[in-house]
């Protein structure tokens, strides 16, 4: 199986809470509506392509818990708690918690330290996890240690400064290939991968979703589309633009495995 098939999403609806999200820039803040509505193009892009969705119910006392990406992780064979780096999302994984039991064999806690699931890119031989201002070297050390546990090899990288998550800079496109910001694939942190380089004026196109055949990317990004379509791939633009306010894109609203009970 693929790093990139999956059959199962958990996806969380939106609280109108949502336009406090954090964010590193200033601007205006996203529209609830259009934020919605994204989510909604979103959800229907993931079933089109094949997955079963559980959408849960928005919490508005957090306005970035539309991200599950970062508050867990899933395999196949377990799932993953961690400790997201930014206080106000802290909390955000035990709120994931009752649905990861009923859904996977085992769920193991991250114990020590900070780690956000942006940070963490699952290739075919290895995860790459990403020191970050939310992922900190001892939640890396101990994220590896629970990767062990379930027979996966990782390593740990240095994410550029400036970049929010690992992920924001990088995406896996193919079983050996990266679409990466130019300066991650400078960096040496991508090394055995073929690179694709987003230019830099579609930077934020960076973060693209490749599940099963298609690969969803930011819309109003023509040259990345370009290029993808090139190296053969079917591309899925999406609307992002109001959660891309608030930093996110396309992998971060879901959590996305392959359910062996499920096909
Ligand atoms: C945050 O700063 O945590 C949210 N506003 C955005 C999180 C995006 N997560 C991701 O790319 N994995």
């Amino acid at each position: 199986m693929r790093v990139f098939d999956f059959n199962s999403a958990i996806v969380r609806t939106p609280g109108k809470s949502v336009v406090n999200g954090l964010r590193t820039v200033s601007g205006p803040a996203p529209v609830f509506e259009t934020v919605l509505a994204e989510h909604h193009s979103y959800i229907a892009a993931l079933r089109a392509a094949g997955v079963q969705v559980t959408v849960l119910d928005a919490l508005e006392e957090f306005p970035d818990s539309i991200f599950v990406e970062d508050p867990a992780l899933v395999f196949s064979r377990a799932a993953l708690l961690l400790r997201p780096g930014a206080p106000s999302r802290m909390a955000e994984a035990q709120e994931l918690a009752s649905t990861l039991a009923a859904r996977f064999p085992e769920v193991l806690h991250l114990g020590d330290g900070f780690a956000d699931g942006g940070d963490v890119l699952v290739t075919p031989n290895r995860v790459l996890i990403g020191l970050s201002a939310r992922t900190n070297e001892a939640g890396a050390a101990d994220l590896q240690k629970l990767l062990d546990s379930i027979g996966l090899a990782s390593r740990v990288v240095q994410v550029p400064r400036g970049t929010l998550h690992l992920k924001s800079d990088c995406s896996v496109i193919d079983e050996e290939t990266v679409l990466a910001t130019e300066g991650l694939a400078n960096s040496g942190v991508l090394e055995g991968f073929r690179i694709l380089v987003v230019p830099e004026e579609e930077r934020s196109a960076t973060n693209a979703l490749r599940v099963n055949d298609v690969v969803f990317i930011r819309a109003g990004c023509p040259r990345t589309q370009g290029m993808l379509v090139t190296h053969g791939l079917k591309v899925l633009p999406l609307p992002v633009s109001e959660i891309g306010k608030i930093d996110a894109g396309l992998s971060c609203m879901s959590l996305r495995w392959f359910d062996r009970l499920t096909s």
